[in-house]
């Protein structure tokens, strides 16, 4: 694996699941996007698997250990060059605190789902995530 496939950098995200609640991510930054929210993830490093790069982007994010489940059929265009790729993800243990690119984090129940502004390539992501959890 590396971090391009084809000629796209991939982005991971978790649809990070506890007790039938998903969690939220409120992005600090950049400006154009801080204030939206996000499942949390981010950039394939070289060589690093997308399930080896979604757990240490939930670790060094959210200080959290995790256990990916299934990925997420589907691939969502974000800025150009970029797609976006979800898995489920089950949380071991820890408590998501916000200790980078985020300022501050939601547990919401499926009703609570469109409470907040997701980001756009979020939205289907997220409804696609949310029948397999
Ligand atoms: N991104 C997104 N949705 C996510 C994760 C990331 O739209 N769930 C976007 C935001 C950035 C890019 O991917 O434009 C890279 O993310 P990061 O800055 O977190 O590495």
């Amino acid at each position: 694996m590396t971090d391009r496939n084809a000629d796209h950098v991939v982005v991971v995200a978790g649809a990070l699941y506890d007790r039938g609640r998903l969690l939220a991510a409120r992005r600090s930054a950049p400006p154009e996007l801080a204030g939206r929210w996000e499942l949390p993830g981010g950039k394939l490093e070289p060589g690093e698997s997308a399930e080896k790069a979604l757990v240490r982007e939930l670790r060094e994010e959210l200080g959290v250990e995790t256990e990916p489940g299934e990925r997420v059929p589907g691939e969502w265009p974000l800025k150009p060059g970029y797609v976006l790729r979800v898995w489920t993800a089950r949380l071991l243990s820890g408590e998501p605190r916000p200790l980078e690119d985020h300022d501050e984090l939601r547990w919401l129940a499926r009703d609570e789902l469109d409470s907040v502004d997701w980001l756009d390539a979020d939205r289907p992501a997220l409804a696609a995530a949310v029948e397999r959890l």
